[in-house]
């Protein structure tokens, strides 16, 4: 964990495969591990939006501070989404564990592989509510 100020950046946390709160704990630890934990948000129970038939999610969101560059952050989340098991197979499709940077400060990201904030944030209440509680 780091203890040098950086930048707020609002990562958004879904599970909806095995023990879904083993893996949003497993996912709070990775953010913790990119900079300093500053929030947690509640845990949310939502119905899957999109994909195919899935079971429900428990969605969350961490705030850290971090003095890492928004490349950097992604490529630190989807190694430990792999971590977590995740194989992908399909958009939306059920997954152990979720990481979407939703928002960096008040930065504007638009690359190939990395656009934030979260494209689709506006439209999603279980990204907006943890994100709002953090
Ligand atoms: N990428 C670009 N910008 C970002 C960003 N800000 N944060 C790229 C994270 N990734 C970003 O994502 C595809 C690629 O998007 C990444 O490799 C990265 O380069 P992915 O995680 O492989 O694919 P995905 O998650 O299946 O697709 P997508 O479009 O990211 O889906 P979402 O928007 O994350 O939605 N229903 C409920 N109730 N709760 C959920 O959490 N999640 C999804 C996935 C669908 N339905 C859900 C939930
Ligand atoms: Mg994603």
């Amino acid at each position: 964990m780091e203890s040098v100020a950086g930048i707020a950046c609002v990562i958004g946390l879904g599970s909806n495969l095995g023990d879904r709160l083993a893996h949003l704990r497993e996912g709070a630890r990775c953010c913790a591990s990119l900079g300093a934990l500053r929030a947690v948000s509640r845990l949310y129970e939502t119905d899957p939006l999109g994909g195919p038939p899935q079971p429900d999610y428990l969605n969350a969101a961490v705030l850290i501070e971090s003095t890492r560059g928004p490349g950097e952050l992604l490529r630190g989340l989807l190694d430990c989404e792999r971590a977590s098991g995740r194989e992908r197979r399909e958009r939306w499709g059920p997954r152990p564990l979720d990481l979407d940077l939703l928002w960096i400060d008040a930065r504007v990201v638009a690359e190939p592989g990395l656009v934030v904030p979260h494209p689709r944030l506006s439209q999603r209440a279980f990204a907006l509510l943890p994100l709002l509680d953090v």
